[in-house]
Parts: C-alpha cells; sequence; structure tokens
C-alpha cells in the first residue's frame, strides 16, 4: 500500500450533464481526499501536452477538440493506491465495457464521452499534476 496522488478529470461532458457533485461524492465516500480543484477551459497547447501520447492515434484531434470545448473540473486526489482505485472506480474506457457501479458503466454510453479521466501510472500521475497544478505537488 502506498499513499499516492492522482490527476482527475471531470470532462465537459460531465460538466454540461450535472455530473460534477456525483463524481466528486463517489471519490469523497471512497476515501480518497481532495487537495486541489478547479473549474477551467483548457488552452488547445495544454490539451495536446495533456494528450501527448496520443498524438499518433486517429482520434487524438476528435480529443483535443472534445476536451477544450467547455469548462473541465480538474483535481488532485490523494490516499491509499489511488491511482489504480480511481482506475477502478472510473471503469473501463469504453463505457461498453465499464461494469456497473462504476462512473462509466453507470453514467456514460460512448467512448469519446466518458465523463471522466485519471492517470493511469506514477509517471503520468506526476507529469499531468505538474501540467495542471504547477509545482504544486
Ligand atoms: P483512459 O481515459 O481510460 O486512460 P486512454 O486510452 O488514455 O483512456 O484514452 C484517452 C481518452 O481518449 C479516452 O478516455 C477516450 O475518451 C478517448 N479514446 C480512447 N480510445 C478511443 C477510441 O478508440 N476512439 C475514440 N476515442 C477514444
Ligand atoms: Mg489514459
Amino acid at each position: 500500500m502506498a499513499t499516492e496522488r492522482t490527476l482527475i478529470l471531470v470532462k465537459p461532458d460531465g460538466v454540461a450533464r450535472g455530473l460534477v457533485g456525483e463524481v466528486i461524492s463517489r471519490i469523497e465516500r471512497k476515501g480518497f481526499r481532495l487537495e486541489a480543484l478547479e473549474l477551467r477551459s483548457l488552452e488547445r497547447e495544454v490539451a495536446e501536452q495533456h494528450y501527448g501520447e496520443h498524438t499518433d492515434k486517429p482520434f487524438f484531434a476528435d480529443l483535443v477538440e472534445f476536451i477544450t470545448s467547455g469548462p473541465l473540473v480538474a483535481m488532485c486526489v490523494a490516499g491509499d493506491d489511488v491511482i489504480v482505485g480511481m482506475r477502478n472506480l472510473m471503469g473501463a474506457t469504453n463505457p461498453v465495457d465499464a461494469v456497473p457501479g462504476s462512473i462509466r458503466g453507470d453514467l456514460a454510453t460512448v467512448i469519446g464521452e466518458n465523463i471522466v479521466h485519471g492517470s493511469d501510472g506514477l509517471d503520468s500521475a506526476s507529469r499531468e499534476l505538474e501540467l495542471f497544478f504547477p509545482g504544486r505537488f
């Protein structure tokens, strides 16, 4: 068991649908802690850096377009094994495969609008937290 931090986003679809409270509530009920929270829009450059690993994917342009399409909520979430814990709370990337009980399994239907982002490892967590909350963690 390790205490970790991760970057969680409620993406523009989640904000537009009024699901910020729902997502935060699930995070808090699980026992994870909010250490930073901000409602903001993403500049294209930040979005492209955030999703840098997907630059060559066919869906990259749509992904950047979508994540910059409206306000999102960025959070630093901390807790025991929070990186994998949040990935489990979120559910599979494609809501079709996400189990009921998970955020994507309960609340989303299509892969392009799957409500939440969560860092997928220690390295991406520190890189993404630095991108969204420079110098704070
Ligand atoms: P993750 O969000 O579960 O970590 P990634 O593979 O890192 O999933 O992909 C980032 C985001 O890009 C996904 O959350 C999803 O919104 C979108 N995405 C991933 N794969 C596809 C795809 O095949 N078509 C369209 N969008 C995709
Ligand atoms: Mg990912």
